[in-house]
């Protein structure tokens, strides 16, 4: 029987025999004691190569956006960001349940909302009868727009309204590896416009665990308080982060080869009379695709008896994710899939 083709999520990747070598033999120690030598290497590094005083490692890319914004704001505080931004949508409406935070969503292009938008969004100080805005949050590259990339003169833009009303800036960088890798913009460069950045080891970069949040000394201290208090104080955690150490260090290059395989079938998607996707937003590793002839719960299931696997992106369309565990042949497979599905 032929392999299944997992294009669901960049989540589903599995160390390869040399990353669960450099976990085997990773050097461990209690990280509650911060005694942990490879958790204190990937904290050190990810620093290091995100620009930033100081690192921590998380146990998953919601708990580190989530530990950010608690960290910035208090209850009855609002944070801005983009209608279809992950935190809005997928992260289980922790920032009320967990902050006592509101979100206010601003309706975006592929992702992107404007600085006039955004300083339409803020609070007057004087209100003392509103939420006050507390941060401004982008996601780049964008899950729910098709992995497009948040432009970096509008990262900047953002960033400077932020500072002129005096709030937080966060970076939802899941695939901050992904955006860097296309435009060839250093994650230093994208991360030194925030205050704050989360971004994700198992992801494209394919470690099985964890995430890094990023900023201040100082923001670093009250943000590993709050991921003791949330049960995240994980002890012998080396083991994780050495597979963390090793994807940082050798598979982001190789993100280019994995929007190669995107483009691929997403030119093949286009080409097909019965599937609609705006190639404008296809510039990473994620396509998000409607069938135009079939619901997309019967067009999954049609997809998966052919062993391609796909998840829903939106009510109306499908979603297929390139990533280091799909070769370039799985991707011609795919598309032979969906010629047969949608023809
Ligand atoms: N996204 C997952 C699902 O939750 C949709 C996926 O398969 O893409 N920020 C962004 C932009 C994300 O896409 C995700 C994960 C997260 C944060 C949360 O990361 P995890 O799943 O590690 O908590």
């Amino acid at each position: 029987m032929n392999k299944v083709i997992d294009l669901r999520s960049d989540t589903v990747t599995k160390p390869s025999a040399e990353m669960r070598k450099a976990m085997f033999d990773a050097e461990v120690g209690d990280d509650v004691y911060k005694e942990d030598p490879t958790v204190n290497e990937l904290e050190r590094f990810g620093a290091e190569l995100l620009g930033k005083e100081a690192a921590l490692f998380v146990s998953s890319g919601v708990m580190g956006n989530q530990i950010c914004l608690n960290v910035l704001t208090n209850p009855g505080d609002e944070v801005i960001c983009e209608r279809n931004a992950h935190i809005f949508n997928y992260e289980s409406g922790s920032p009320s349940a967990l902050s006592g935070i509101q979100i206010y969503p601003v309706e975006g292009k592929l992702g992107v909302f404007t600085p006039e938008q955004a300083e339409e969004a803020i609070r007057p100080v004087s209100a003392y009868y509103m939420p006050r805005t507390k941060v401004i949050e982008v996601e780049n590259t964008h899950n729910r727009a098709s992995g497009a990339i948040h432009p970096i003169e509008n990262i900047i833009a953002l960033k400077n309204v932020a500072k002129k009303h005096n709030l937080f800036f966060h970076l939802d960088g899941a695939r901050i590896w992904n955006a860097s890798a296309a435009t060839g913009i250093s994650v230093a460069e994208y991360a030194s416009h925030f205050d704050t950045i989360s971004c994700c080891l198992s992801k494209g970069l394919g470690a099985p665990v964890g995430s890094l949040i990023a900023g201040s000394k100082e923001f670093i201290e009250k943000a590993f308080r709050i991921r003791k208090a949330w049960g995240g104080g994980m002890r012998q955690s080396g083991f994780l982060a050495a597979a963390g150490l090793f994807a940082l260090k050798n598979n982001r290059e190789r993100l280019k080869e994995d929007h190669e395989k995107t483009q691929m079938l997403a030119k093949t998607i286009a080409a097909n009379p019965k599937l609609k996707v705006n190639m404008e937003a296809v510039q990473t590793n994620i396509i998000i695709f409607e069938p135009l002839t079939m619901s997309v719960e019967v067009a999954q299931t049609k997809c998966k008896e052919k062993g391609l696997l796909l998840s829903i992106g939106t009510a109306t369309a499908l979603r297929a994710v390139t990533h280091l565990d799909v070769s370039f042949e799985e991707i011609e497979k795919a598309k032979q899939i969906l010629e047969e599905v949608f023809c």
